[in-house]
This record gives structure tokens, C-alpha cells and sequence, in this order.
């Protein structure tokens, strides 16, 4: 049995309990029942699908973690979409925008599949603008060349692979189908932007020199973008428990660098970590310190761009009230004809 699901408080608790561990209910019989067939299934690797009895405190994680997730993919689209008439060529600029179209339909798959636990893409864009929800914690660092904007699709989106592979086998079924085909878009936009560097790196000493700055400004926010230190993870324990995550943050932040060093090494840039190297013992690479201070401050709305960011999406979502007001009006127009003409 999962005890631990009745652990995170199901928000209907006292006001004045806000911050205390929730005490367990009593289960009646037929919750026990709902309950354990629950536990069975994920415990026999199985999925849950959105019509079927979940623990509430399951249902709210997923919600955290997919909205969250959905956030990052339409707050991703910001750094990046900065670039699209800059680009330095018709191709390059072309490749730029399907990835960033790529993007907002990872939003919309993602903020479709919370949807299916209840909860409204209203309600979840509200939570983002008003400041109360996370996004990835790294679309809060400017892109201020072009050399980032390879970079970004090379530690960036390789870095979201890493995480989200294992979320095609998320115990919640619409995450896990939805998973799939963002990680398939993923992977092109991780070649895309290897690519660029990789021609980045033939071209002249200053070509040369602005890839490897990129990736020094943002080597150590990708590897912080894998989550606190396992230890200093108040979700994992539960979100593994109900096959939600399937890898550890550490494990994940491990197979990364194991990943990228021999591509830096192909590329002809040095990832900036004298403490990295091969640990024989291990079979697995050493790293230096995260500065797990910035990376809290940046989370909490004090990293270099947040407030552009957000100031952005609310600009955006204001700009086209007019469009959302528009279209209903249009499909009540046509509801209220097509009742016309069946009466
Ligand atoms: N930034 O207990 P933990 C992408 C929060 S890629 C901000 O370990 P959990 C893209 C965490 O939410 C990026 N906040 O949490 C790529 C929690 O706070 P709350 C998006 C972070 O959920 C390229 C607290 O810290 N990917 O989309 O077990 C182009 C404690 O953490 C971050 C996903 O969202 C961070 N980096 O594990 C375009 C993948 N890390 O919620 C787009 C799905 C942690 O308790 N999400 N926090 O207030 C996940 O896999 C997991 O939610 C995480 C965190 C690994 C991110």
C-alpha cells in the first residue's frame, strides 16, 4: 500500500493546518477497495487512464508536474523565438521557426493532458501569470547570440531528453502518450542546434570563440535544470513510488554529462568544470559544485529574465483576448444556426 499518498495535503484541509503535514483520513471500505486496485496496477507497471479512480494527492502532482512542464515548453519558445529574424540564413531561420512551433504544441498536448485530471487550461494559465506555478528554470537566462541559440538546442533539448525519455512510461497514460512524440521533436531539435555548432566550429576564430562562450554561460544551468540534489528533493520519493518519474534527478543529471562529454569533445569545446573528469571506479564522470543558491533564486523569480518572460506570456495572453473572444462568439453563431435549422 502506498501510505505516503495520503502524505501531500489534498488542499480542503483547515486553513489554519496550511504547512502541517496532512493527517491521513480513515479510508471507508469501498475507497480501500479503489485504493488498493490503485496500487495494484502500479505496481504491476501498469498505466492509469483519465475516467479511473486515482488518489487525489496523484491527481494534484500530475497536475504540478504537467502544467509545470507545459509552462516551460510555451516559456521555452520566448529565448528562442528572440532569434527568429536574426537568424543567419533562409535555412537556418526556417529550422528555427518549426522548432519553435514545435514547442507550443508541446504545450498543447501537455496542457490537454492535465486537462483530462480536471483541471482548466484557464486555471493553469492563470497560476503561470499570476506567478503562483514554476516553468524550467532555464528560460530565465537571455540568449545574446547566435552561438546560444545552438547551444540551446544542444545542452538544452538534450537535456530535456534526458528528463522526458523516461516520462514516455509515466504511470499516467495521456502524459506518457503525449511524451512520446514530444521526445521524437525533441531529439531533431537537439541535432539541429549540434549542427549549428558543429558548423559554427569550422567558420573563423571568432565563430570559435562565441560557441565556446555559449556553452560556458550555460553549461551549469542545464545540468541544475534536472531538479535539487536527490537528497534535497521533497517530490521524488512519492513521484518515483507512483512511477510518475522514473529516473532520479542525480541519475538523470549523471547520464547527462556521461552524454555530452564525448560530443563537447567532437564539437572542439571544453565544458567549463575543471573538476570534470573520468572516474574509473564509477564508470561514470566526476563534477564540480552546482550553485544550487542561483538556481533557487532564479526558480523563485529572481534570475535575469523573469520578469521579461512573464511579462511576455501576459502581454501575450492579454493581446489576444480579442481573438479568444472572437472565436467563441463565432461557434456560438454557429451552434445557435445549426439549432435553427434542425427545429
Ligand atoms: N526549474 O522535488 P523536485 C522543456 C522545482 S525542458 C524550475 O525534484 P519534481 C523544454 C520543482 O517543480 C524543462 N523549478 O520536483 C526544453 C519543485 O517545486 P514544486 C521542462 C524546478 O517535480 C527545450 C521543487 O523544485 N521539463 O520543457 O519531483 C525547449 C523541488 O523539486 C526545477 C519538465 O518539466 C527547474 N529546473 O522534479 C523547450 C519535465 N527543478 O513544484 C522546452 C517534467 C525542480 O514542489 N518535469 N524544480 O513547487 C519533471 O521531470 C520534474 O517536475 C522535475 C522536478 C525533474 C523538473
Amino acid at each position: 500500500m502506498y501510505t505516503q499518498s495520503f502524505s501531500v495535503p489534498d488542499g480542503t484541509e483547515d486553513v489554519k493546518s496550511v504547512g502541517l503535514k496532512a493527517i491521513p483520513k480513515a479510508l471507508n471500505a469501498q475507497d480501500a477497495d479503489l485504493q488498493a486496485a490503485f496500487d495494484a496496477r502500479i505496481d504491476a507497471d501498469g498505466r492509469i487512464e483519465p475516467r479511473e479512480w486515482m488518489p487525489e494527492a496523484y491527481r494534484k502532482t500530475l497536475v504540478r508536474q504537467i502544467s509545470q512542464h507545459a509552462h516551460s515548453e510555451i516559456v521555452g519558445m520566448l529565448p528562442e523565438g528572440n532569434w527568429v529574424s536574426r537568424a543567419p540564413s533562409l535555412k537556418r531561420k526556417t529550422i528555427l521557426i518549426a522548432k519553435v512551433q514545435d514547442e507550443a504544441g508541446h504545450g498543447l498536448y501537455l496542457y490537454s493532458a492535465a486537462e483530462t485530471l480536471g483541471t482548466s487550461r484557464d486555471q493553469m494559465l492563470d497560476a503561470l501569470h499570476t506567478g503562483k506555478a514554476k516553468y524550467s528554470s532555464i528560460f530565465n537566462y537571455p540568449t545574446l547570440n547566435w552561438a546560444d541559440v545552438g547551444v540551446v538546442g544542444w545542452l538544452v533539448d538534450g537535456a530535456a531528453i534526458m528528463n522526458q525519455v523516461p516520462l514516455c512510461r509515466c504511470s499516467y497514460g495521456p502524459y506518457a502518450r503525449a511524451m512520446v512524440r514530444v521526445c521524437k521533436e525533441e531529439s531533431f531539435h537537439q541535432r539541429q542546434g549540434y549542427e549549428a555548432l558543429l558548423v559554427m566550429m569550422q567558420g573563423t576564430a571568432e565563430q570559435k570563440a562565441m560557441v565556446q562562450d555559449a556553452v560556458n554561460r550555460w553549461w551549469w544551468k542545464c545540468l541544475a535544470m534536472f531538479g535539487p540534489p536527490d537528497a534535497d528533493s521533497p517530490n521524488s520519493a512519492q513521484g518515483m513510488r507512483w512511477g510518475i518519474k522514473r529516473i532520479s534527478n542525480d541519475d538523470l543529471r549523471q547520464k547527462f554529462v556521461d552524454a555530452t562529454v564525448p560530443q563537447a569533445k567532437v564539437l572542439g569545446v571544453t565544458l567549463p568544470d575543471p573538476d570534470l573528469k573520468w572516474n574509473e571506479a564509477r564508470q561514470a564522470h566526476d563534477y564540480g559544485q552546482i550553485d544550487w543558491d542561483e538556481f533557487w533564486a532564479t526558480v523563485n523569480g529572481n534570475g535575469p529574465c523573469n520578469k521579461e518572460r512573464l511579462g511576455a506570456r501576459v502581454k501575450a495572453w492579454n493581446d489576444g483576448a480579442w481573438v479568444r473572444e472572437a472565436a467563441l462568439a463565432h461557434a456560438q453563431k454557429q451552434q445557435q444556426r445549426q439549432m435553427k435549422e434542425a427545429a
